[in-house]
């Protein structure tokens, strides 16, 4: 277990370090040096998009506790822009992450959801 996440160490056979490795396909929106977009398999919104960093981080609290300043900046610029670039912008979405075994967290590579197209139910836990 990692001390900084509670989870395993990263696992470079997580479905989502093999999409990043072009080995599965997804139907890609965004990619640039610090990250990349896709559509989620199961969306629960009309748009429902998985931005994730390009690094190795298992869950937010390893990318924020691990990845440089750059990568930081370079990632939450591509969540705002992948959110504009979709049309988002002017009626509102949400940005989310699910972090360790409570949060939900399912696949191990830090990702965060992006929701729009619809009015979004509130958040309850
Ligand atoms: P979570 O925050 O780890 O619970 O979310 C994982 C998401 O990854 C979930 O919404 C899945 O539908 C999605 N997903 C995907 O888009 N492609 C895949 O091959 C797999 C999961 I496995």
């Amino acid at each position: 277990m990692s001390a900084v996440t509670g989870l395993p160490p990263y696992d470079e056979s997580n479905i989502f370090a093999r999409i990043l490795r072009g080995e599965i396909p997804s139907r890609r929106v965004h990619e640039d040096e610090f990250a990349v977009a896709f559509h989620d398999i199961n969306p629960q919104a009309p748009v429902h998009v998985l931005v994730i960093p390009r690094g190795a981080y298992v869950s937010l609290a390893d990318f924020a506790a691990s990845a440089s300043d750059a990568e930081i900046a370079g990632f939450w610029r591509a969540v705002g822009r992948v959110a504009k670039e979709l049309g988002l912008e002017a009626h509102g979405y949400r940005a989310l992450t699910n972090m360790g075994q409570e949060g939900g967290q399912e696949v191990p590579h830090f990702h965060v959801h992006l929701f729009g197209g619809r009015m979004l139910g509130r958040m309850v836990p």
